[in-house]
């Protein structure tokens, strides 16, 4: 196999796949037999979604939103052997922190995981006073070092990127309120040592109807040949409610705020009866992609309908096609 597509990155031979149907001319499709982790797969969750996982020791490993019975919202850490089957942990993580202050665990929700040198960090919806972003590390998804909040309430959806850029750590995150936030729009920030942030920039706003009220960093951005590969959610306001889609858009790899493509459709929405149907209805929320370098599979792991884990597949390079086809800065 010739590593000739568009990521920079690793080979990853046991990525969970499944090619696309024929028939199918979608640049995205689902696994046909999500959703791969139901509601109750632990026996105190009343939901399971919005999750990451990573390539862990020739096989995987994630951290889980699972809301319990109470409906509070807590971080599970889970194995599996290929990426669909899991094994999550019935207790949540307790997070090891020096700092009380910090560490007193309010709430957490929707997870990333991001490889970056030596070690997993783990960036979430973080409750101190309102959101923010939580900031820990791991390196064998047992112990989880609690770091300092990256910023002051209230902000979501915290992203860092897989390496330093610009000899710093940077991160992607959407300054929000403390409620439903009707509102939402990209921001970059960099640091020297994962605890002071600041260059803060702006990397884009809502734009098209279906992304209009407000949208976040879904992946951890995918190095590719173009640029960064960011999928993203956007949220569109109907007269029944929000409405949570997948999107897309080609960041510059040495400047990650200047946005160099931007596909103006969403690439999957909420269709499915499990992305329809269940606590939040209309809602295919991404958080997680797996990648392999050698033949551009890309795995995107994304909650539906607030309350189980789903798949959904696409070729990098068909992908960054799309949106350079579909593109509109
Ligand atoms: C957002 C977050 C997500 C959730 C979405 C839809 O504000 O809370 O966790 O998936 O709303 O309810």
């Amino acid at each position: 196999m010739t590593k000739n597509t568009a990521i920079i990155g690793t080979s990853l031979p046991n990525i969970p796949w499944e090619g696309r149907k024929e028939g199918c001319a979608d640049v995205m499709w689902r696994y046909s037999a999500n959703p791969i982790i139901p509601r109750n797969a632990i026996p105190s969750s009343n939901s399971i979604f919005n999750s990451a996982v990573v390539p862990f020791e020739g096989k995987f490993a994630g951290v889980f939103r699972c809301d319990n019975k109470q409906r509070a919202m807590r971080l599970h850490a889970g194995k599996s052997e290929d990426g669909i089957n899991w094994e999550i942990k019935p207790e949540p993580i307790r997070f090891i922190c020096e700092d009380e202050e910090v560490g007193n665990f309010v709430y957490g929700y929707d997870p990333r995981v991001c490889w970056i040198e030596d070690r997993y960090y783990v960036t979430w919806c973080n409750g101190y006073h309102g959101p923010t972003i939580g900031v820990a590390y791991t390196y064998d998804f047992e112990k989880f070092y609690q770091l300092e909040n990256a910023f002051l309430p209230f902000n979501r959806n915290g992203v860092l990127f897989p390496k330093k850029i610009n000899g710093k750590f940077a991160m992607l995150s959407r300054p929000s309120d403390n409620g439903h936030t009707p509102f939402g729009e990209i921001f970059y920030s960099e640091s020297p040592d994962m605890e002071h942030w600041g260059h803060h920039r702006h990397v884009m706003k809502p734009k098209q109807p279906w992304e209009y009220t407000k949208i976040g960093a879904g992946p951890i951005p995918i190095e590719t040949k173009e640029g960064w590969l960011l999928i993203y959610h956007g949220v569109l306001t109907s007269c029944n409610g929000f409405v949570y889609s997948m999107g897309a858009a080609i960041l510059d790899l040495d400047q990650p705020w200047k946005v160099r493509y931007r596909c103006d459709k969403y690439l999957l929405a909420p269709w499915e009866t499990y992305e329809c149907v269940g606590d939040v209805p209309n809602v295919a929320f991404p958080c997680a992609a797996l990648t392999d370098a050698d033949t551009g599979r890309i795995t995107i792991y994304y909650g539906g309908a607030d309350t189980v884990v789903c798949m959904a597949h696409t070729y990098a390079d068909e992908l960054i096609e799309y949106i350079k086809k579909n593109s509109s800065i």
